[in-house]
């Protein structure tokens, strides 16, 4: 299979006018006409292929194809494009894709953990790159199951998704004790906290977790989800959101940090 596809003239007009209003084609009197010219050719020619290399990434987490989005990301950056491109236009674009197909029921549970799967294995290599450049995550999240409840599989779609938004994401797993929640809380520094109940008999939990962690002092956002909890509820316990499913938890987040 071939590492790039690169489709002709794509988007070639709202690129000129990118790298018009990014100031990188600039009428330089010092140049002569023949040097602008070359000039511009290279710097479209250069950010088209980026373009299309990342088209390519989106579309592999898309598919879930593992190989060949570790493939493209780390020819990517060989090649010298900025992580936050590769993270931003590909593995986001991707999984915003993904997310949105979820929640309009055109993929399903296994079509997301694969594509969550694809994602995670190109992070392995972007990682220390968005390290190194200092690239901050748009929020630092905190997410478990409450105490007694077992259930994971829609937590950590949760946390997968949000991950792939751009989120740092610390999973405390199952049956956390409201004390936990607190101590990792204000070790990491986070501001959202996501807690997540799959039984009637746990749900009460999260009211308690929550009090637990306003009595503490910790004045993060908490949002709260699983398959028996409701607006109403979330809204009766005091939570500051509530998101049917992990793509409505990732639109939901990102409104509150912003
Ligand atoms: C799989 C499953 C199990 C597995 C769990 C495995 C695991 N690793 O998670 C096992 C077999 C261990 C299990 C055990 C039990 N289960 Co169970 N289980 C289920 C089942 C079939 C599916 C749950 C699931 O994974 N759904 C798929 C995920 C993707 O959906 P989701 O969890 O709702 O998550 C989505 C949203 O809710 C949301 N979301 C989830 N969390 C969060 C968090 C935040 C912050 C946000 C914003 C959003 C969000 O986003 C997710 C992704 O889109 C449900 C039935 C059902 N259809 O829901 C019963 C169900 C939840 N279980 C039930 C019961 C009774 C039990 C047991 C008590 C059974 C028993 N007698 O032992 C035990 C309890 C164990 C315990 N202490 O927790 C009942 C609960 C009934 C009730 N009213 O409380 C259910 C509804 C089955 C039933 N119809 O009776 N269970």
């Amino acid at each position: 299979m071939p590492l790039f596809h690169r489709k002709p003239f794509l988007g070639l007009k709202s690129l000129i006018l990118e790298l018009v209003l990014d100031n990188e084609i600039m009428f330089n009197p010092s140049l002569d006409g023949e040097k602008s010219h070359s000039r511009l050719i290279k710097l479209l020619l250069c950010r088209w292929t980026e373009m299309a290399d990342l088209k390519a990434l989106a579309e592999a987490i898309i598919k879930g194809d593992q190989n060949t989005a570790v493939e493209i990301t780390r020819a990517a950056l060989d090649e010298g494009t900025a992580a936050k491109s590769v993270l931003d236009e590909g593995l986001i674009a991707g999984m915003d894709v993904i997310g949105a197909r979820f929640k309009n029921n055109e993929v399903f549970v296994p079509e997301v953990l694969i594509a969550a799967r694809a994602m995670k294995s190109a992070m392995g290599i972007l990682e220390p790159e968005l390290v190194k450049a200092g690239v901050e995550p748009i929020g630092k999240f905190l997410i478990g199951t409450v105490q007694g409840d077992l259930h994971d599989i829609g937590k950590n779609l949760v946390a997968m998704m949000l991950k792939g938004a751009g989120f740092e994401v610390t999973d405390l797993g199952v049956d956390v004790p409201p004390g936990k929640f607190i101590e990792r809380a204000k070790a990491a520094g986070v501001q959202l906290i996501g807690l997540s109940a799959l039984l009637t008999t746990t749900m009460p939990g999260m009211e308690k977790t929550l009090k637990a962690l306003r009595d503490a002092g910790v004045s993060a956002k908490v949002m709260i989800g699983g398959a028996p909890v409701t607006q109403g509820y979330a809204d009766k316990i005091g939570a500051d959101g509530y998101a049917t499913d992990a793509a409505s938890a990732v639109d939901l987040a990102k409104s509150l940090v912003t």
